[in-house]
């Protein structure tokens, strides 16, 4: 962008550095927050939250409030020193102004201390400036209230004194701008998962969250001494967990720290999160890499020495991982974040300086409690002997379909098509849905496995016995991915896998059980967004010679409404099932690329995707129970 002189006034070269800042920024604002959509929009309340919890890091703040305000702006308070006001040397303004203003300012804060959420994640207030309609900025620092405004990116109102302050600490609102969201009101739910995770990887730090719109006045407060030892506690909830102590270490260095907190179930999945600067390292990263080197080799070593095992064998990563519930946190300086969606720790010093203190500590551990230690290992050894059953099932299953001569299910009708990127497959509830959706499908590019009635619920079974299932056995050699430790997306034969279930409560109940297993055994399926949920019609319109379809109620209302005037009798009907629909109609309702609506599967967060299964799939009906009322407002009910 060119800054053109106007005439008689001169623009300093950080002026032209402000100018060209924001407007960067509206320009690409997905170069800085990812996406316009929701998650951008969420994004902005984070990057005010990082610079208070930054300021709690620091040693000064101690509770951040958070509130979603009547027309839909959101403040956040915090209780900190209150952003430095002097002016900047250079820039010649306030520091409050440059924070605000200049991109990335946000930098270290002063000697040491780190600022969570950096690299692409740290954007800072400036982005968020740039990105709202409006920004008020107070500050009380000095035994005074100062008070700055910006709007898309200017200062619109210099910082003044409008008062005086018997405390410290920074509060800022800002209005999100639609002309840069398609979006902009927040979900509260999506606020409170973000900042009771910040709250647990911030011991004793209080976050509080309020929402004052109309008709959904809510708040509640996050406020956890143990940190992430809560957080696994937290995991938890609903499992049954093997021995009683959290395992948590914590060390602290000059530039850099690890917190570990972990806790064995029953149960057969393993859940491990990872942070880096309090961001959730989703692809993991060298932190994650030290501590399952360090999680394995410690459970062999003492395994060994305890004559849980002979010296000549071992137990695999999978084995100690079985039913393990662990949070791993650590903090430094410079962090490089890398992978796809950035969510991957790169700094390699960090795979040897967890490990180093993940295996001190843990062996010291398991020696101080053996009793917990015999439990934990006798689930592992469990857990190997499966996997030996489990692999002799695999082999079995693969030397089955070698012998049947068919490398892939009998009852899978295949596409023609090879490049996955372009094939998908339809996995349709009933035999008779199945046929349908084989006579209709494009023969090229979509294939068709239809299942009968309903899967087995892994969440409650181990790999072996989840082989003995013909449906399962047929999915994992239809998609050709694997499972567990052995899933390689590049082998997967279709980019898109499309549920097809009934529109109805047993066809939304294979649809979970699909889901717990794609989520369980398939996990990258899921966070890669290969899953998806068809959308077959609920109603068929026919007046004079037209024909609708229809996929909700308000869709029905809608329609008819729309074609009252029209000569003709109307004739509707409900669609109880797939199979009420001959080839045709199934074709050009749920299967045609140009007409068909699908739903992506995606999963958000891990932790609530787990805490979701575990509570839907799991053995304990009361949180069961809890979790439907608090959410049945969300359903589509099927009455
Ligand atoms: C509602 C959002 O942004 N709180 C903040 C501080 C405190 C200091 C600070 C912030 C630029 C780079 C130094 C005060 N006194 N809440 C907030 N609280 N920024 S942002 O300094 C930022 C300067 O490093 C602060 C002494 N040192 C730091």
């Amino acid at each position: 962008m060119s800054v053109t002189e106007k005439p008689g006034s001169q623009y300093n070269a950080s002026q032209i550095q402000v100018l060209e800042g924001f407007e960067a920024v509206r320009k690409r604002p997905g170069m800085y927050i990812g996406t316009t959509g929701p998650r951008g929009l969420h994004h902005l309340v984070y990057e005010i939250v990082d610079n208070s919890v930054d300021e709690a890091l620091a040693g000064f703040c101690k509770h951040i409030q958070v509130t979603i305000n009547e027309d839909n702006s959101v403040t956040v308070v915090d209780d900190g020193r209150g952003m430095p006001v002097d002016e900047h040397p250079k820039m010649k303004i306030p520091a409050v102004e440059v924070i605000h203003t200049v991109l990335h300012a946000g930098g270290k804060f002063g000697g040491g201390g780190y600022k969570v959420s950096g690299g692409l994640h740290g954007v800072g207030a400036s982005v968020v400036n740039a990105l709202s309609t409006r920004m008020i900025v107070e500050i009380n620092r000095n035994g005074k209230t100062y008070e700055i405004e910006f709007s898309r990116g200017k200062t619109i109102k210099k910082l003044s004194v409008v008062g005086e302050s018997s405390h410290t600490g920074s509060k800022t609102t800002f209005w999100p701008d639609p002309e840069i969201f398609e979006e902009t009101e927040f979900d509260y739910d999506v606020l409170m998962h973000r900042l009771r995770e910040m709250a647990f990887l911030t011991k004793g730090l209080r976050i509080s969250l309020e929402d004052k719109r109309p008709g959904h006045e809510k708040k509640e407060s996050f406020h956890y001494e143990g940190g992430i030892r809560e957080f696994v506690k937290h995991l938890n909830t609903n499992k049954d967990p093997i021995h009683p102590d959290i395992f948590y270490f914590e060390y602290v260095d000059k530039n850099q720290e690890v917190e570990v907190a972990m806790q064995y179930t029953d149960r057969y999945n393993e859940l491990l999160l990872s942070y880096a600067n309090n961001i959730n390292t989703t692809e993991g990263g060298a932190h994650l890499a030290g501590f399952k080197s360090a999680l394995t080799r410690v459970m062999n070593d003492y395994a060994r020495k305890n004559k849980f095992i002979k010296e000549s064998e071992s137990l695999s990563g999978e084995d100690v991982r079985e039913g393990l519930t662990a949070v791993i946190s650590v903090k430094l300086e410079e962090p490089q974040f890398e992978g796809q969606t950035k969510t991957k720790l790169g700094n390699s010093e960090m795979r040897g300086f967890v490990e180093t203190n993940m295996a001190q500590n843990l062996m010291a551990f398991l020696e101080e409690n053996p009793k917990q230690a015999q439990a934990i290992l006798n689930k592992c050894l469990s857990a190997s002997r499966a996997r030996e059953a489990a692999r002799k099932a695999r082999a079995l299953v693969r030397r089955q379909t070698a012998l049947q001569g068919l490398s892939l299910p009998g009852k899978l009708a295949d596409c023609s098509e090879k490049d996955p990127a372009l094939s998908e497959i339809f996995l349709v509830e009933g035999d008779s849905a199945g046929g349908s959706a084989k006579q209709g499908r494009d023969r090229k590019r979509q294939a068709v496995l239809p299942l009968r009635g309903k899967i087995l619920n892994v969440e409650k079974a181990r790999q072996d016995k989840m082989l003995n299932s013909e449906e399962i056995k047929n999915m994992i050699t239809a998609f050709g991915c694997g499972i567990g430790d052995e899933f390689d997306i590049t082998k997967l034969r279709y980019h898109k896998i499309i549920i097809m279930t009934d529109a109805d409560v047993d066809g939304a109940h294979i649809r979970t059980l699909l889901l717990t297993f794609f989520y369980r055994y398939m996990t990258p399926l899921v966070e890669g967004g290969y899953v998806y949920a068809a959308q077959p019609p609920l109603f068929r319109v026919q007046k004079g010679k037209k024909t609708w379809y229809t996929y909700s109620d308000r869709e029905q209302e809608k329609l008819l409404a729309d074609i009252e005037d029209l000569p003709g009798k109307v004739e509707i009907q409900r669609y109880k099932g797939l199979g009420e629909m001959d080839f045709n109609q199934l074709w050009e309702t749920t299967m045609d690329y140009n007409h068909r609506t699908m739903i992506q599967i995606t999963v958000e967060d891990s932790a609530a995707a787990d805490e979701i299964f575990t509570t839907l799939m799991g053995d304990k009906v009361p949180p069961r129970k809890k979790f439907i009322e608090e959410n049945a407002k969300y359903a589509t009910l099927d009455i």
